[in-house]
């Protein structure tokens, strides 16, 4: 039974490792206003990712039309710190409602496929469009 338990261990499925991972959402920080820091994480399908509220102002909220099929909007309230488990595989926008236009956005991974522009949806305000290019901008040349 023993050896059976230990076997069964090993063919543990990636969920039972589920990962939380932090984004912190600040006033600034050297990529410039209003960002979400890291503003591109890469995590695996059941993994959590926490929103901490580091500076006052901010929500965390999925973008319309940037969330992967079988996933579930998302809605932070202003201040507040918030977990959300991402199961759907795909890019996940992230805003903050009330920054957003400003460009106050994020790309989450879930899975292996890293983002390009083509999962930027055509209706995004410009400066959140511009804020994701830059964005994919700095993953290529990382
Ligand atoms: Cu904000």
């Amino acid at each position: 039974m023993l050896l059976r338990a230990a076997l069964l261990a090993c063919l543990l499925p990636a969920a039972a490792l589920a990962e939380t991972h932090e984004v912190r959402m600040l006033n600034r920080n050297a990529t410039g206003p209003m960002p979400f820091e890291p503003d591109y994480l890469v995590v695996q399908p059941g993994d959590t990712v926490r929103f901490i509220a580091a500076d006052p102002g901010h929500n965390a909220a999925t973008i319309a039309g940037m969330i992967p099929e079988g996933g579930e909007k998302f809605v932070g309230k202003i201040d507040e710190e918030i977990e959300v488990t991402l199961d759907a595989e795909g890019i996940w926008g992230v805003k903050c409602s009330p920054h957003f236009t400003m460009g106050m956005v994020m790309l989450i991974q879930v899975g292996d496929r890293p983002a390009t522009e083509a999962d930027l949806p055509d209706d995004l305000p410009p400066a959140a469009r511009q804020r994701m290019l830059e964005i994919l901008e700095r993953r290529k040349a990382d």
